[in-house]
């Protein structure tokens, strides 16, 4: 182990938007964003020292400010992950390199759009209407998308812990569509709005699609989402 480490060599960076700061360029790399929506971060390139548990060159990604936040992935390998979504409104990252082994690095841009590619999985996460959930109302004249996925052969379940969105008979103003698919295309699972689903929504395909609307004026508290994977169709149930 007799080579200096050269960490940040052939690391590129592209941060689109100037609200992002680059800390410390030393051994350990750390970027933190906090902007007004949901950091999503996709990478375009990326080659990293591989190892099964990536307990070399790696780097992690945080849903919060630091590394005491729940850790979002820790990624290695020459396989481009995929995009990483925060649930709040920022994002810690830190790369770390050993001494030895030196790939190529990675790009990844990030941007303030809300929404975003999400995977669902046996455990549950969280899905919130905007960033500020529980300090201010959504905003208005947003339109996002969330895609859940999962492993096929898994449906995907969702349960409302919060839901206040402005009411209209026909949900014509601010509204949530869920679909059992890809887009919106597939097939519609319902338009809510004002006090939401009563139950929980599940859908058996291995996608979902979430689409929130907003118009300008008139805004509520917003959603709280959990998601999850689910392997039993006897949990075949849209409202109640
Ligand atoms: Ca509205």
């Amino acid at each position: 182990m007799s080579p200096p480490a050269q960490s940040v060599l052939g690391i590129r960076r592209q941060i689109r938007k100037p609200s992002a700061s680059l800390v410390d360029p030393g051994p350990t790399s750390q970027w933190t964003s906090s902007r007004a929506s949901q950091p999503l971060r996709v990478f375009s390139e990326f080659e990293i020292e591989q190892h099964q548990e990536c307990a070399y060159d790696h780097l992690e990604a945080f849903d919060g400010d630091s590394d005491t936040a729940a850790i979002l992935g820790r990624l290695c390998g020459s396989k481009i992950p995929e995009p990483l979504v925060s649930t709040g409104n920022k994002m810690y990252m830190r790369f770390i390199s050993d001494a030895s082994v030196q790939r190529k690095g990675f790009q990844a841009t990030h941007s303030t759009e809300c929404g975003g590619r999400l995977k669902a999985e046996a455990c549950q996460k969280n899905l919130y209407s905007h960033s500020q959930f529980g300090d201010n109302n959504y905003p208005g004249h947003t339109d996002c998308e969330w895609l859940l996925t999962t492993e096929q052969g898994y449906g995907i379940e969702l349960s409302f812990i919060t839901f206040e969105v402005e009411e209209e008979a026909d949900c014509g103003y601010d509204y949530i569509e869920l679909y059992n698919g890809y887009d919106a295309n597939s097939h519609r699972l319902g338009r809510f709005c004002g006090s939401g689903p009563r139950e929980g929504v599940y859908s058996p395909g291995d996608a979902m699609l979430i689409r929130f609307h907003s118009d300008d004026t008139i805004s509520k508290k917003g959603f709280h989402i959990r998601y999850t994977s689910s392997k039993f169709q006897e949990n075949l149930h849209t409202r109640k």
